[in-house]
């Protein structure tokens, strides 16, 4: 008996792919389809992938051609399966062309003729494009429009900034937020936290749907009512911190809660950055407003948000300007503690330590980019490594999830709404100098 492998994602299932089959199935007698992981998708770059591998591996199920169907799940696993199962030619499309030869020592390998004219790409492609405004006067509009080119079906459209430099990013500049609206399906907000509120509600009021670098807004009362606002108008709002989309931040939260450093004691972050030069000291981006969301997100998805009290220690950069260069936030929680220190203007190690009975996770600065994270234990030889792909610091995977959202109309957010309403409400408390004690530098 001829055993025959092939592999691929088999997204959207179609006729080139039914043909693939079809073919490989008719070079022998018995056919395996190695369908891939979403983790292994992910790791190759291919992050657009609209159907998960259940559904994925029930389109292959579908076409009644697999006698047998596997996961493939990390780069090399061909080697072993085709040993494994015994395997007597590999099969691929010739977009392939050359690519597994080396599979040669172990099978014979066939590259068939692609299907010219359709692909999971088009398909995707033909559902409408969403077209997003971004709203701000950041550089990081520059990102987000960079990686918005890696996401199947997002197009960004307008831009609504009052900084001329960043009128060519898209085909349509303004500086009136509800003219953009009008030519937009959704919008990126990077504007002045104090702005957010008003301009969600706008965006919502408008049918559009919002995502907004973190604070939402500086109120959780206010945070709740704009979700409300977004779920009775079937809209989607959504927090954007990207580190909550780094697969590594995902896997470590998972670890934790499975117990594998046993209870928590302790989860201290540092997140600091020096000011750009000539860039003037602007409340906004001082420490509380860009890193204190990131730090605090870590503390409040392992711990929770019902700490019993909290001790925020801040050094303004002079009198005049409320600008905070460094701030520090004590939590204790009933059994456990956590803190935060942030910074913009000093500069620290960004590490993010999670302290447990049984061991402890370390994540090397800088944290919130991770992409590797290490479990110790009292035992140097128990300790474990873990390593992943991070594409575009997790911006990337957050404008899919933001798709994916939108298209499922589900809150789709990695983010809960509850930590997104305490992370407003810690911010208001801080800009309302509650449990605050200041410290001049002058
Ligand atoms: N295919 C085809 N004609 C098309 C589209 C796809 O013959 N119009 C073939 C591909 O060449 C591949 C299979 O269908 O052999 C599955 O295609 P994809 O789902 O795009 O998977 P791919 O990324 O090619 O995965 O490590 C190799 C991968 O597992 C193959």
């Amino acid at each position: 008996m001829v055993k025959v492998i092939t592999y691929g994602t088999f997204d959207l299932m179609h006729y080139g792919h039914r043909r693939l089959l079809e073919r490989a199935k008719a070079l022998g007698d018995y056919l395996i389809v190695g369908v891939t992981s979403d983790s292994f998708d992910k790791a190759r770059g291919k992050i657009n992938v609209q159907q998960s591998l259940l559904e994925r591996m029930e389109g292959v199920r579908a076409t009644g051609l697999a006698d047998e169907i596997i996961i493939e799940e990390y780069e090399g696993q061909k080697i072993d399966d085709i040993r494994r199962y015994g395997v007597g030619i590999f099969a691929i499309g010739s977009d392939w062309a050359g690519k597994f030869d080396y599979l040669r020592e172990y099978c014979q390998v066939i590259y068939l003729p692609r299907t010219e004219g359709v692909s999971s790409s088009d398909i995707r492609a033909q559902k409408r494009e969403l077209q997003i405004g971004m709203v701000g006067d950041s550089n990081i509009l520059k990102k987000f429009k960079k990686e918005c080119g890696y996401v199947n079906g997002a197009h960004i459209q307008g831009i609504c900034s009052s900084n001329p430099s960043l009128r060519g990013l898209a085909p349509f500049f303004t500086d009136d937020y509800k003219t953009l609206l009008e030519r937009v399906d959704a919008v990126y907000l990077v504007s002045h936290p104090q702005l957010h509120a008003g301009q969600i509600e706008t965006a919502l009021r408008y049918g559009k749907h919002v995502i907004c670098e973190s604070p939402i807004t500086m109120d959780a009362k206010q945070c709740e009512s704009l979700f409300q606002l977004a779920e009775s108008s079937n809209l989607v709002l959504m927090e954007g911190i990207k580190t909550a989309y780094s697969t590594a931040y995902n896997r470590l939260l998972l670890l934790v809660k499975s117990g594998c450093i046993g209870s928590v004691a302790s989860v201290d972050a540092t997140c600091t950055s020096l000011m750009l030069t000539g860039k003037q000291p602007r409340e906004a981006w001082s420490s509380i407003c860009s890193w204190g969301p990131i730090a605090l997100l870590p503390i409040f998805q392992i711990l929770g948000i019902n700490y019993r009290d909290k001790r925020i220690t801040t050094c303004y950069l002079d009198e005049n300007t409320k600008f905070d260069r460094f701030t520090k936030i004590e939590f204790t929680y009933p059994n456990a503690v956590a803190s935060i220190k942030i910074g913009k203007g000093i500069k620290s190690e960004g590490e993010l330590i999670i302290s447990g009975t049984g061991g402890y996770i370390y994540v090397p600065a800088p944290w919130w980019k991770m992409d590797y994270f290490e479990i110790r234990f009292e035992n140097p030889s128990n300790n474990k490594r873990y390593f992943y792909q991070l594409d575009g610091e997790g911006m990337r995977y957050e404008i899919v999830s933001f798709l994916q959202a939108i298209e499922k109309k589900s809150t789709g957010a990695y983010i809960e709404q509850k930590i997104s309403m305490a992370i407003s409400g810690l911010i208001g408390d801080y800009m309302a100098e509650r449990d605050l004690s200041k410290i001049i530098i002058l």
